[in-house]
């Protein structure tokens, strides 16, 4: 397993990425993804990356988010090699899915979030390169 990314929500990416540009992380990957209501654009820092999410419109669960927040760190993304085993697993030990099927995120990645109420406080996104 790694640490696949770490998603903040900003108002704008287009703004939000001057702060880390000044960092000397270069913005690339931009994508919109429908089904989760957000574009995305990545920073890739090492072997993870920092994952920009703007929201698409006002039922964007980010868009919420950011009302509540004024955006912020939004989850952490843990890459898995079998997602479909880790959710069984999860859900056999009580923990709360929020998907209890993988759907398809940014770069056509299986994702599938573990609600906080369950991890004490932390979105968690299981991910997996789709094989
Ligand atoms: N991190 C920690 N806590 C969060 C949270 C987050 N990102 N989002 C919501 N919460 C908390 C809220 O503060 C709230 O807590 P309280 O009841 O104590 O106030 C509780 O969870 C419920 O929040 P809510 O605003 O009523 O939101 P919903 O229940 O409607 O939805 C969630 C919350 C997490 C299920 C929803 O945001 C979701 O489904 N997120 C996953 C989908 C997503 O974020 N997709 C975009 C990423 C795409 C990608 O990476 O490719």
């Amino acid at each position: 397993m790694k640490i696949d990314h770490i998603g903040i929500a900003v108002k704008s990416i287009d703004e939000a990425k001057n702060f880390y540009k000044a960092l000397g992380l270069e913005l690339r990957d931009i994508e919109i993804v429908k089904e989760q209501g957000v574009k995305v654009g990545f920073l890739k820092i090492g072997k993870s990356n920092i994952e920009l999410l703007e929201p698409l419109n006002e039922n964007s669960p980010v868009f919420k988010f950011i009302e509540k927040r004024g955006g912020g760190i939004h989850h952490i993304a843990i890459e898995v090699n079998n997602i479909e085993f880790a959710l069984t697993m999860l859900k056999e030990k009580g923990f709360k899915l929020i998907n209890e099927k993988p759907e398809i995120g940014a770069h056509g990645k299986l994702i599938a979030f573990v609600h906080p109420k369950s991890t004490g406080g932390v979105l968690l996104e299981l991910c997996q390169i789709k094989k």
